[in-house]
């Protein structure tokens, strides 16, 4: 396997490389390095790129955007000699990286709409799409302050707070478990995503679901911000998301636990009811319309013949 290759993988695996749309992202330039790079025939590029595939999308089961991202690149190939098939590659991958990039900046546009002048936001882990709408509505003028959560057992929520802070946001990080005490200061939920499904359920880091209970009975907005290529197709046919488990020595070394289970689910599905708006580069939808959402870009039936299995 091309050095690169392996590098960004396995940055992936390790949570070197985090988020959703920074994952999309990172194994397009993983299929960059792996066409510029291969050295070999026609039929052993076609092979080595479904065994690329296959390794990237083993390294985190959750984030539909991995899996989007790959399928994205690989089934717009176009060509039938190499070079030809090794340019589709790396124009393809190009063409994802810009516009997931685009993306976040419209979503940035579309949430910040979302977010009152004097408002106090809540957020959770560390979302690039949630924060982008955060900051631009700091940009445009508008006082807002931040409560978020440190984020457990990795802690993204202390690159949240930091560049946050940064940004001149006044921000206040508090424990996961303090998101109820807080939610009667809060005046609206901004929050990322994972994945999203065909019913509009959302999955997100571990958490958010509690934080969507808390908002829903102080009857204050929950609003999802996700990139178009966080919905997945293949939920559409029943399948469900599977929710990555992690090593349970990210929590407590179990040798200090002797006769005690630890368990360590690092996403959770927040239901639909309980988010008021999904923010997509698209347009600010309702968390219903997720289904319309998958059949206008993924193109359900026509480039997703993986997704019929
Ligand atoms: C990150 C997480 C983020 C989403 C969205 O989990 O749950 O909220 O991935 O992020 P982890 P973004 O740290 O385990 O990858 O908006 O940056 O795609």
């Amino acid at each position: 396997m091309n050095e690169k290759v392996k590098e960004i993988a396995e940055g992936i695996r390790s949570m070197e490389i985090r988020g959703a749309g920074h994952i999309a992202r990172a194994a397009a330039t993983a299929l960059i390095y792996f066409a510029e790079s291969f050295m070999g025939g026609r039929d052993e590029f076609l092979a080595e790129l479904e065994k690329v595939k296959e390794y990237i999308l083993s390294t985190r089961p959750t984030a539909v955007s991995l899996r989007n991202a790959l399928y994205y690149v690989i089934n717009r190939m176009q060509g039938e000699t190499l070079e030809e098939m090794r340019k589709s590659i790396i124009a393809n991958a190009e063409e994802f990286i810009e516009n997931s990039q685009k993306a976040v900046e419209l979503i940035g546009k579309y949430g910040a709409g979302r977010i009152p002048h004097g408002a106090t936001v809540m957020t959770h882990c560390n979302s690039t799409a949630a924060l982008q709408c955060i900051i631009e509505a700091h940009r445009q003028g508008k006082e807002i302050e931040v409560i978020n959560t440190e984020t457990r057992p990795w802690f993204q929520g202390h690159i949240t707070a930091r560049t946050l802070a940064k940004e001149g946001i006044p921000v206040t990080m508090i424990v996961d478990s303090a998101v109820r005490y807080f939610m009667r200061d809060v005046d609206i939920v901004v929050v990322g995503a994972d994945t999203i499904a065909s019913n509009g359920a959302v999955i997100n880091k571990i958490g958010t679901s509690q934080m969507a209970l808390a908002a829903h009975e102080a009857r204050v907005p929950f609003i999802v911000c996700a990139e178009s290529y966080k919905f997945s197709p293949e939920t559409v046919i029943g399948k469900l998301v599977k929710i990555e488990e992690r090593d349970p020595r990210e929590i407590a070394d179990p040798k200090e636990f002797p006769d005690v289970k630890i368990r360590n689910p690092v996403f959770d599905a927040t239901p639909p009811e309980y988010v008021d708006a999904i923010v997509t580069e698209i347009g600010v939808i309702s968390p219903y319309l997720a289904y319309e959402v998958i059949k206008e870009v993924m193109n359900l039936g026509v480039k997703g013949e993986e997704n019929r299995h």
